[in-house]
C-alpha cells in the first residue's frame, strides 16, 4: 500500500454509515479516525475503529477459488474462474430454464452494486429468481410505510432533527449496542424523560430510560400490536387524537379506532405482561408531548427497530406503530414523526434498485408496464427480455435444488447459512446444488459451501455511493490500494455479462453505473436523477427523492460540471424532510389501516417452553463473518451465549457459564448461559452472530409475514437444558466442512465449534 492522505468515507458496517477518514500506512494497518459528520459527529464504534484490520486480513481470499474433483478449493485464475461461472450458467438455463439461476443480493453492496446486480440476473442470466438479504431486514417496514405514507424511505426527515425532540417512542431498537453514536440524537430527550422504549429485554438502549425518568415497557415477545392498539384505544378513548390532522391529511380513522376500541388497558395487560398502569402512562406522555409539539414544542418521533419488525405480523405490527403516530398528528408535520431505523450499511440504497425479486430501480413495480417500459428505455432493451416477479428470500433459499427450484446460485453480499431462517435446511439446499458460486473476500460459511468463490474489494478500497438511514446519499472512497487478485464485482459483473452475451451495457466502472441508475430512477419513488458524484464530492447534502430539476428549477447536481466541486455548489439536495405538504399517494392522504392482533404464534402454552428472541451485540456484525476475524472484536465475545432469567435458570437447573442446549422443532444449537435479571422469565435471548453448532438460526423458523414475507427471527418456541459438567466448548474441528484452503494460515475462521458439546 503506498502512503496517501486520509481519504475522507464513511464506516462499513450499518446503516448509522458513521463519517471516517482512512489514511494507508506504507505497511501495516491503515489508520482509521473519526470525521465530523451530522450522524455521528465524529464518533466511531468499536466496529468502526478496527474496520482497517479487515484490509489485510490473514484470512482474505484474493485469489479466486475453485472446487476440485477431490472436492477441495482450490486456486484458480480469473479466465478459468469465470468461465466455469459462465458455462455453468449457460448449461443450467439450456437444461432446466433460465429460472434456474438464482441470485442473493445484499443490502450491504453500493448502490452501484446493488443496481448493477439487478439488471445482470434480469439481462445476462434472464432470470426472475433474485432477492437479498434485506427481506430479512427492512421488508416489513418498508410494506408497512407503503401502504401508510406511499412511499418507504427509513427516516423521512434527517437523524438531526431528533436532537430536540420532547418525546421518543423507539420499540424493539436497542440503539446503543447497535449504532452506539445515534446515542448522542438521544441525550435531549433522555435528560428530559421524554425516552419510551419498548423491549422484552431491559437492553442497554431500555437501561437509558432510568435515569430521566423515562419509561421502559417490557411486553412478552410478539406482542408489540396488542400494546400498539392499547395504547391507540387510550388515546382514542380519551379524545387525545389530533382529529383536526386526521381530517385534514388522513384517511381511515374511523376503521382503526373500532379495531382498537376492545383493547383497553387491562386487556392488553393479559396479552402482554404490560401493567395496565404503565399502558396508559405512556399514551399519556405521548399525547401531552404531541399536543405541545403541534403547539410549538418539543417534537414527538416513534421509531421501530427489527424487534417488532421480525414477526410474522410485522407489517401489521409496524402499520400499528405508524397508525400510532397518525392518530398523535406527526407524520409531515413540524411536530415529529414515525421512522424505521434502517440496518445494513446501505439497506435504504439496497431496497430501491431493483435487486428485490419485485422490483426494478427507482422502486419501479416489475408488474407495472409503464415502470417496466422506462427501465427497458434506460437498459436499451426490448421490454419483453425483462422477467417477471421472482419469489422472495426464504421462499428462495428453502427451494434450492429441490424439483421446481434453483439449480444454481449466486450469492453477492451474504452469509445465508448463517443468517437466513432455518439455516440449517439453507445448508442442505447449498449442498443440493448443482452449481454454488460466492462473491466474498472471506470464506464464509456460505463461500465455504461453495463451487466457485470469486473474491471482491473491500469498502476501503471501491468507489461508490451508499444511502444511509436518513436517505441520505453518500460517497464511499478508495482509500487503499485493492490486493492484487482481488476484483471489483462490477468488473466480474462486466466480465461474465460478456461472457453470457448479455443485452444492455455491464460498465466496469462505478460513476458509469450510476449515470445509469440516474437514468433508470428518474421520475421514479427514488429518484436518483439529481444526484452526481461531483455534488457529493463537494460537500452537498443529498438526499432522495432528488430529480434532475426540482420542483422549484432549483439547479441539480447533475447538470454542475464535474469541476464545479468546492466551487460555489449548491449545499443542500433533495429531499431532507418527506410528506411536509402531501403523503406520496394519489390523493396526498396518508392511510391509516386497521390491524387485528391474532392469536400469538410464539411459545405454545405448555410448561417448559420459552421465546426465543434473537439480535445483535455490539462487537459483532450480522452472521458474524467479519467480526469473528478481527481478534479484539472477537475477544470481547467469543463464544454464543444465551442470556436467560435467573428464576429460569434455577427451575432448569442452569448455572452461570453453564452449556446449555437450546431446541425447537428446526433443530438444535449450543451456548454459554448468561443469567441476567434484565430479561423476562419466559424469554431467552441469543445472538446470531456465530456460526456451527452455536447459530441461532438453526432453531428459528421460516414462518414469514404473508406481506412483507419477513421471517419470524423474534419469535421462536424453544427448550433448554444443561450440558451438564462433562461438556467442553472444543475448538478447532471442522468435521462437516469442507477442506481449509489456506492450510497454515488461517486460525479456523474464528469459529467456536461447540459440536463436541452436543451430547449423541
Ligand atoms: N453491533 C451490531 N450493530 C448492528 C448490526 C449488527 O449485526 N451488530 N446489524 C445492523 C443491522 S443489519 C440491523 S437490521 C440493525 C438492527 O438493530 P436493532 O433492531 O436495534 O437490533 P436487534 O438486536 O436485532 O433487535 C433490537 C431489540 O429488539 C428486541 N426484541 C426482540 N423481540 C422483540 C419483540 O417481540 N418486541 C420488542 N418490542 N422487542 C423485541 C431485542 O431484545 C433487541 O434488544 O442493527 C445494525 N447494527
Ligand atoms: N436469528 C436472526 N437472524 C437474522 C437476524 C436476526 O435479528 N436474528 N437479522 C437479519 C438481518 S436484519 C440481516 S440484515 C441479515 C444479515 O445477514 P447477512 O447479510 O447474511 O450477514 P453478513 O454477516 O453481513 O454477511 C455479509 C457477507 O458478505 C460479505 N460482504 C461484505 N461486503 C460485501 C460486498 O460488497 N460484496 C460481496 N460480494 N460480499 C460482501 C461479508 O464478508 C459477509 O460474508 O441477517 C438476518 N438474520
Ligand atoms: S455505529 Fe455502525 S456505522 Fe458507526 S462505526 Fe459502528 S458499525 Fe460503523
Ligand atoms: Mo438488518
Amino acid at each position: 500500500m503506498t502512503g496517501r492522505a486520509p481519504t475522507p468515507t464513511h464506516c462499513p458496517y450499518c446503516a448509522l454509515q458513521c463519517a471516517m477518514t482512512v489514511a494507508a500506512a506504507p505497511e501495516g494497518v491503515p489508520e482509521i479516525a473519526g470525521r465530523d459528520f451530522p450522524t455521528n459527529g465524529g464518533a466511531l464504534c468499536r466496529k468502526g475503529w478496527s474496520a482497517a484490520k479487515l484490509l489485510d486480513s490473514p484470512e482474505r481470499v484474493v485469489r479466486p477459488l475453485m472446487r476440485g474433483a477431490d472436492g477441495r478449493l482450490r486456486p484458480a485464475d480469473w479466465d478459468t474462474a469465470l468461465d466455469a461461472v459462465a458455462d455453468r450458467a449457460r448449461a443450467v438455463r439450456r437444461d432446466h430454464g433460465a429460472d434456474a439461476v438464482a441470485v442473493f443480493g445484499s443490502g450491504g453492496l453500493t448502490n452501484e452494486k446493488a443496481y448493477q446486480l439487478g439488471k445482470f440476473a434480469r439481462l445476462a442470466l434472464g432470470t426472475s429468481r433474485i432477492d437479498y438479504n434485506g427481506r430479512f431486514c427492512m421488508s416489513s417496514a418498508a410494506a408497512a410505510g407503503n401502504r401508510a405514507f406511499g412511499l418507504d424511505r427509513g427516516l423521512p426527515f434527517p437523524l438531526a432533527d431528533l436532537a430536540g425532540a420532547g418525546a421518543v417512542l423507539l420499540l424493539g431498537s436497542n440503539v446503543a449496542e447497535t449504532m452506539p453514536p445515534f446515542l448522542r440524537h438521544l441525550e435531549g430527550v433522555r435528560g428530559a424523560g421524554g425516552l419510551l422504549v419498548v423491549d422484552p429485554r431491559r437492553s442497554a438502549t431500555a437501561r437509558l430510560t432510568s435515569d430521566g425518568g423515562g419509561l421502559h415497557l417490557q411486553p412478552t415477545p410478539g406482542t408489540d400490536l396488542q400494546l400498539l392498539l392499547g395504547l391507540a384505544h387510550v388515546v382514542l378513548a380519551e379524545g387525545l387524537a389530533d382529529e383536526e390532522y386526521l381530517a385534514a391529511r388522513t384517511t381511515g380513522r374511523d376503521a382503526v379506532a373500532r379495531s382498537a376500541a376492545p383493547w383497553w388497558p387491562e386487556r392488553v395487560q393479559a396479552a402482554t405482561g404490560v401493567p395496565a398502569r404503565l399502558v396508559r402512562d405512556a399514551a399519556h406522555r405521548l399525547a401531552a408531548a404531541a399536543r405541545a409539539a403541534a403547539a410549538g414544542g418539543p417534537r414527538v418521533y416513534i421509531l421501530t427497530g427489527r424487534g417488532v419488525e421480525q414477526h410474522e405480523n410485522g407489517t401489521d405490527t409496524t402499520t400499528a406503530a405508524i397508525n400510532l403516530a397518525l392518530l398523535l398528528g406527526l407524520p409531515g408535520t413540524a411536530a415529529g414523526g414515525y421512522g424505521t431505523l434502517t440496518g445494513q450499511g446501505n439497506g435504504q440504497g439496497g431496497r430501491e434498485h431493483g435487486q428485490k425479486s419485485d422490483q426494478l430501480p427507482g422502486y419501479r413495480k416489475i408488474t407495472d408496464p409503464a415502470d417496466r417500459a422506462h427501465v427497458a428505455a434506460a437498459w436499451g432493451v426490448d421490454e419483453g427480455v425483462i422477467p417477471g416477479p421472482g419469489v422472495p428470500a426464504t421462499e428462495l433459499l428453502h427451494s434450492l435444488g429441490l424439483p421446481g427450484g434453483p439449480r444454481m446460485l449466486m450469492v453477492h453480499g451474504a452469509n445465508v447459512a448463517v443468517s437466513a431462517p432455518d439455516a440449517g435446511r439453507v445448508v442442505d439446499g447449498l449442498r443440493r446444488l448443482d452449481f454454488l458460486v460466492v462473491c466474498d473476500f472471506f470464506l464464509s460459511e456460505t463461500a465455504a459451501e461453495a463451487d466457485v468463490v470469486l473474491p471482491v474489494l473491500q469498502w476501503a478500497e471501491e468507489e461508490g455511493t451508499m444511502t444511509n438511514l436518513e436517505g441520505r446519499i453518500l460517497r464511499r472512497r478508495r482509500a487503499v490500494d485493492p490486493p492484487e487478485g482481488a476484483r471489483s464485482e462490477l468488473w466480474i459483473l462486466a466480465e461474465l455479462a460478456r461472457r453470457l452475451d448479455a443485452p444492455g451495457r455491464f460498465p466496469a466502472d462505478p460513476r458509469a453505473v450510476f449515470a445509469e441508475l440516474r437514468e433508470a430512477s428518474r421520475g421514479g419513488l427514488a429518484d436518483y436523477s439529481g444526484v452526481s458524484y461531483e455534488a457529493l464530492d463537494g460537500g452537498a447534502a443529498v438526499y432522495w427523492p432528488c430529480p434532475a430539476t426540482g420542483p422549484d428549477g432549483a439547479p441539480s447536481g447533475a447538470d454542475l460540471p464535474p469541476d464545479a466541486a468546492h466551487a460555489g455548489l449548491p449545499s443542500l439536495l433533495g429531499t431532507p424532510r418527506l410528506f411536509l405538504g402531501r403523503f406520496a399517494h394519489p390523493d396526498g392522504r396518508a392511510r391509516l389501516i386497521a390491524v387485528r392482533a391474532g392469536s400469538p404464534s410464539g411459545a405454545p402454552n405448555e410448561p417448559g417452553f420459552l421465546t426465543l428472541l434473537t439480535g445483535r451485540l455490539m462487537e459483532h456484525y450480522q452472521s458474524g463473518a467479519q467480526t469473528r476475524r478481527v481478534p479484539e472484536l472477537l475477544a470481547a465475545q467469543p463464544e454464543p451465549r444465551v442470556e436467560l432469567h435467573p428464576s429460569t435458570a434455577l427451575a432448569l437447573g442452569i448455572a452461570q457459564g453453564d452449556l446449555v442446549s437450546v431446541s425447537s422443532l428446526r433443530g438444535r444449537a449450543v451456548g454459554r448461559a448468561t443469567l441476567s435479571a434484565d430479561i423476562r422469565a419466559d424469554s431467552v435471548f441469543m445472538p446470531f452472530h456465530f456460526g456451527g453448532s452455536g447459530s441461532a438460526n438453526l432453531l428459528t423458523r421460516a414462518l414469514t409475514d404473508p406481506i412483507s414475507s419477513m421471517p419470524a427471527f423474534k419469535n421462536t418456541p424453544i427448550l433448554m437444558a444443561p450440558l451438564g459438567p462433562g461438556a467442553s466448548m472444543a475448538a478447532g474441528s471442522t468435521a462437516d466442512r469442507p477442506a481449509d484452503p489456506f492450510p497454515g494460515r488461517s486460525p479456523g475462521h474464528g469459529l467456536p465449534d461447540l459440536s463436541a458439546a452436543v451430547p449423541r
